[in-house]
């Protein structure tokens, strides 16, 4: 009305505030952390060459390959199960968006890079670590194409593994699954999950495999949960048995199954209708009769099939602390734009504090899912040694703390980034929401977090039946009723925290990691077998805090760390045992 001055809101206009969008930049240079541990670990000449390729992807992770993800999610696969005559087709619908993905992680170098350029060093050992800060930056704007790859890779890994046995296998498949041409390249699924029980595979497990003649196996069974729907091979668990149904050995068997050319032996009966990962085709499977090859000894798939989610674990943590970054960054940037009480929230001393909360939890994962990819590269390259035996012991107990935790953690993370967006935080076409949702399946799939705690107990008692590697050093003596595994994790935590010790700023952060260290150790071995699976979960999670610990204060006792690095280190050493 004409008696109102400067009247804002009417017909045509809207007001005259309009909030600052949050804006991504390029995720690589962004990342003074990342930099910072490829600086440590990797040699000038690689240095030079990984650092190229991250930049790059750095920065299409915020420009195609995200519009890219935006479509996967907003254009989610369908099912056709019947043509219009009535006919089971069975046929997948999936998005351009999703097509495009892998070609697009593949694309032949010399038209254009591709996203995941996992041959480009020439040292091999770390070609693990490159791998995976290639899955951290792309990860969060992936739209789950990073779920076929994972388990890709740990395709790729077990069928190398088993290349002394089966070579016909590694000479059929191999070349596919790490192909650069999308012509070429396969992707692979991971059946093993049943209606009985995804955790306890092997009673789970109804699928049956009868020999043929010819040797090979026709497989029977029902899986409740595929990911990679649209796979042209998967490796699966099944049980033998002979023509009159009955098993010939208790345990499961690790097939390989072509499935591009046999999809009329594997009806796809459900399309999932899940709280996130939308953009993947996550499917039940009716298996009837189609072919497949026994690649395990008999009984010993499970076995056989343990590389395969040690990969796909450290993927699975890969996912998680790629959402943390993500959002820590975006919330960061929002704080520099964003106003309350007449201040830009980086001005709110509690505000700060909390991104800083925030900033340390997404380093802590991060230095932990790096530097276990790092141990991976070097047992899988280097030559055997007492020091990698070590290191095999380390790995073996970090892999399991590391999805459990990280996994766990960004889901807190994550929820607690979108708080500081305040109610925008929770708005979908902010896309925002998404990644809590799809960083929520992350303690559950590719094992639980109970399951992972009760794998690191296993890979304790399995190591208690087995003589140490080192000799006892007079000093560890106190510590020499502990199994080998705890007793080389012990050493490596300890090695790990003797420099930052030295350092004042650290002396004190380096202590409570020790301190914490010796309190979980002498509880645990007070433990009887049922106080031990009770806790298990407390034992996981301190353990893994602690390695965080030990793997922070080693990095902020480098020449080249900075104040940040130190800071991290002490704010983390604040809080240990869970
Ligand atoms: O969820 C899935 C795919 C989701 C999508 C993937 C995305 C990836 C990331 C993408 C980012 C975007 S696939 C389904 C995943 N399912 C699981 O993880 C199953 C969880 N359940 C377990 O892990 C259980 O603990 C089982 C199945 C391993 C338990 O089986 P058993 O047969 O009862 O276990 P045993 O008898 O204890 O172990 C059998 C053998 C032993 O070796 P031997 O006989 O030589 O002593 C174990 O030591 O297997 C060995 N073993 C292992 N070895 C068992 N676990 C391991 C391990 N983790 N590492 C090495
Ligand atoms: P259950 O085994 O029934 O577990 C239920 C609860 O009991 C959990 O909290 C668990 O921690 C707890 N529990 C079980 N046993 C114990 C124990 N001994 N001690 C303490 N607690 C215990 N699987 C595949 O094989 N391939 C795929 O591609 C795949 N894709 C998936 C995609 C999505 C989106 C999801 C959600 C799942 C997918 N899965 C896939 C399945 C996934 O791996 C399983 O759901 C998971 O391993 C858990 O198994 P479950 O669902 O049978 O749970």
């Amino acid at each position: 009305p004409a008696d109102v001055p400067n009247i804002q809101f009417a017909h045509a206009r809207m007001g005259p505030f309009f909030q600052e969008e949050p804006r991504l930049r390029n995720q690589f240079s962004q990342d003074a952390f990342l930099r910072g541990f490829l600086k440590r670990h990797v040699c000038s000449k690689h240095l030079h060459e990984m650092n190229g390729r991250l930049q790059e992807l750095g920065e299409r992770v915020t420009t195609d390959i995200y519009e890219l993800s935006l479509r996967m999610e907003s254009e989610p696969p369908r099912l056709e199960q019947f043509s219009a005559w009535g006919s089971r087709v069975d046929k997948l619908i999936t998005s351009t968006a999703w097509q495009n993905m892998k070609a697009e992680s593949r694309a032949d170098p010399d038209h254009r890079r591709p996203i995941l350029a996992l041959k480009l060093l020439t040292s091999k050992h770390v070609t693990r670590l490159y791998q995976m800060t290639q899955f951290y930056l792309f990860e969060p704007s992936g739209g789950l194409y990073g779920c076929p790859l994972a388990m890709t890779n740990g395709a790729a890994r077990t069928v190398e593994l088993l290349q002394g046995t089966q070579p016909w296998l590694y000479d059929q498949t191999f070349p596919h699954l790490t192909s650069r041409d999308p012509d070429q390249f396969w992707t692979s699924g991971q059946w093993m999950t049943e209606r009985r029980g995804g955790s306890d595979v092997a009673s789970g497990t109804e699928t049956v495999a009868v020999e043929q003649t010819d040797g090979t196996y026709k497989l029977f069974g029902y899986k409740w949960f595929s990911s990679a729907t649209d796979a042209d091979m998967t490796l699966t668990l099944a049980r033998v048995v002979d023509k009159n149904g009955s098993t010939g050995t208790s345990g499961l068997s690790l097939f390989y199954l072509d499935v591009k050319s046999q999809t009329s032996k594997i009806q796809i009966m459900k399309l999932k209708n899940k709280l996130g990962t939308r953009q993947l085709p996550t499917a039940e499977l009716l298996i009837d009769g189609a072919t497949a090859y026994k690649i395990s000894d008999e009984g010993r798939g499970v076995s056989a099939m343990s590389q395969m989610l040690t990969l796909t674990r450290i993927h699975t943590a890969v996912h998680a602390a790629g959402a943390m970054r993500r959002i820590v960054n975006l919330a960061r940037d929002y704080a520099g734009r964003r106003k309350a009480f007449g201040r830009r929230l980086l001005q709110h001393p509690l505000h700060v504090h909390t991104l800083a909360g925030l900033e340390v939890e997404a380093r802590a994962a991060a230095i932990f899912v790096f530097e276990v990819s790092r141990l991976l590269g070097r047992q899988e390259t280097q030559a055997p040694s007492e020091e990698l035996e070590v290191e095999a012991d380390v790995l073996r107990l970090a892999v399991p703390l590391l999805k459990l935790y990280v996994s766990k953690q960004s889901v807190s993370v994550v929820s607690e980034g979108l708080e500081c967006f305040g109610g925008q935080g929770y708005i979908e076409d902010t896309d925002l929401p998404r990644l809590l949702r799809d960083t929520q399946v992350t303690p559950i799939w590719e094992g639980t977090t109970n399951i992972l705690s009760l794998d690191v107990l296993r890979a304790i008692r399995k190591s208690a039946s087995k003589p140490a590697v080192h000799a006892t050093k007079q000093s560890e003596s106190d510590t020499s009723s502990l199994p080998p595994i705890l007793h080389n994790f012990r050493r490596d935590v300890l090695a790990r925290v003797s420099p930052g010790k030295e350092t004042r700023s650290l002396e004190v952060a380096g202590v409570k990691v020790e301190t914490a260290l010796a309190e979980v150790l002498a509880h645990w071995s007070r433990l009887d077998q049922t106080q031990q699976d009770m806790s298990a979960r407390e034992t996981a999670f301190s353990l893994a805090r602690i390695y965080m610990g030990a793997l922070l204060v080693e990095h902020a006792a480098h020449s080249s760390a900075t104040e940040t690095d130190v800071y991290t280190a002490q704010r983390c050493a604040q809080n240990f045992v869970a």
